[in-house]
């Protein structure tokens, strides 16, 4: 049930998208709006991207977030969310990514699964993800929450896309039945310094599960995650934070590296 107008709904939308846009932080949002529901969060969102391909963006995957009790202690949040990734927010591996472009970035080590036949919620688990998926890969999100200070809770940063901005898929794909996921070891170096390591049973137990939850969460609209589509799973270690000037490299164990730089 939703306790927001359409109309609020619409400048709602505006109001975190052009912070996006503009690279500039607001307060959360549930401040002005305390009685706003997960549904209302959910429908800001959609319209954030309804918005952005109306103006003929391509919707290029799903990520999942909050997916990692580390992160979810980090942020004092418990329980996952999901955003969407635009064209726009795809950076080559060893790219360049613009700062100033951006409020506050932080890196996270991440996996994506590419799927090869739909998965429609409710009640999908580990072994329909499996068997849906082409391959999976490594990834590093950029993650900007668009509200001062990283200060929110969990119903504005879903309305806030789940703080999306930027991407990178890089290193080697890998059929799920030839690797380890829970066990897939990653460390994250920045400026050469290893600054975060984990192993893929982080995220929710297996990465896998993140998929899972992720259609099941899209089923609450009737929605569904389309063959073909790539899903990063949310971050396996905590966040850093980045500067301008910094470079990272994320290890994935079997899978190569992604690497970057702050510009
Ligand atoms: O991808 C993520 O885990 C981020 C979700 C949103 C919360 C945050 O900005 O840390
Ligand atoms: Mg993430």
């Amino acid at each position: 049930m939703g306790n927001l107008t359409q109309q609020q709904i619409a400048q709602l939308a505006e109001h975190c998208e052009n912070a996006e846009l503009g690279a500039y932080e607001i307060s959360k949002i549930t401040n002005d709006f305390p009685d706003m529901t997960y549904e209302d969060a959910f429908d800001i969102q959609w319209e954030i991207r309804r918005r952005k391909e109306s103006r003929g963006h391509k919707i290029v995957g799903m990520k999942m977030g909050l997916t990692s009790w580390a992160k979810m202690k980090q942020m004092k949040v418990e329980h996952p969310c999901y955003g969407f990734l635009a064209d726009y927010f795809a950076i080559p591996d060893g790219g360049d990514i613009k700062h100033d472009e951006l409020i506050h970035p932080k890196i996270e080590a991440e996996l994506a699964f590419v799927t090869k036949e739909p998965l429609k919620g409710p009640g999908i688990h580990i072994g329909d993800v499996l068997r849906a998926t082409d391959f999976v890969m490594p990834a590093v999100e950029v993650i900007d929450s668009r509200y001062k200070d990283f200060k929110f809770d969990l119903k504005s940063v879903i309305a806030d896309n789940s703080s999306s901005c930027r991407f990178i898929a890089g290193g080697s794909m890998a059929r799920v039945e030839d690797i380890d996921l829970k066990n897939i070891g990653v460390v994250m170096e920045v400026n050469g310094q290893v600054v975060e390591l984990g192993a893929g049973a982080a995220v929710l137990g297996h990465p896998a599960s993140s998929v899972a939850m992720l259609a099941n969460m899209l089923a609450e609209r009737d929605e569904e995650i389309p063959a073909g589509s790539y899903i990063m799973i949310g971050a396996i270690t905590a966040a850093v934070q980045v500067n301008k000037g910094d470079s990272f490299c994320v290890r994935y164990q079997g899978l190569g590296n992604i690497t970057g730089r702050f510009v």
